[in-house]
């Protein structure tokens, strides 16, 4: 019995990763935060759109959801002459979940997304926000 919920939520897993994965700009994101790793780690928005962020923080210590200006990278570690390069962030303590929203930016183009937290960066809490032109 407990070989085969495993095996389901391993297929649930794939389930969902697919459809957030590579499909259509979304103006939702939900991402679960875990030492060490967002769950997705990729998003597709449509440019200028409201979001709506939703988030849990599963880990044992505190994560953030960091998107970096266009053209910017936050490197192998978060520091303080990065901080100007932060589009939009949202911190989570262990156990909090939030639910809030941001303007996509106008752009178009692929935004580094990272956790700030001192080396979870290098822990592997990076991801790509990926922003293409809004359809109207
Ligand atoms: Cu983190």
């Amino acid at each position: 019995m407990k070989r085969i919920s495993m095996f389901m939520a391993v297929l649930l897993s794939l389930a969902l990763s697919a459809c957030g994965g590579a499909g259509g700009p979304s103006t939702t994101i939900d991402v679960t935060m875990t030492d060490f790793q967002f769950q997705p780690s990729q998003f597709t928005v449509p440019a200028g759109q409201q979001i709506s962020f939703t988030s849990s923080n599963n880990g044992a210590v505190v994560h953030n959801f960091v998107i970096m200006k266009l053209g910017t990278s936050a490197g192998p570690m978060f520091d303080e002459e990065d901080v100007p390069n932060v589009y939009w962030e949202v911190e989570l303590v262990p156990g909090a979940s939030v639910e809030t929203s941001f303007t996509a930016p106008g752009e178009p183009g692929e935004y580094e997304v990272v956790c700030r937290t001192e080396g979870h960066i290098a822990s592997g809490m990076i991801g790509k926000l990926t922003v293409v032109p809004a359809e109207d």
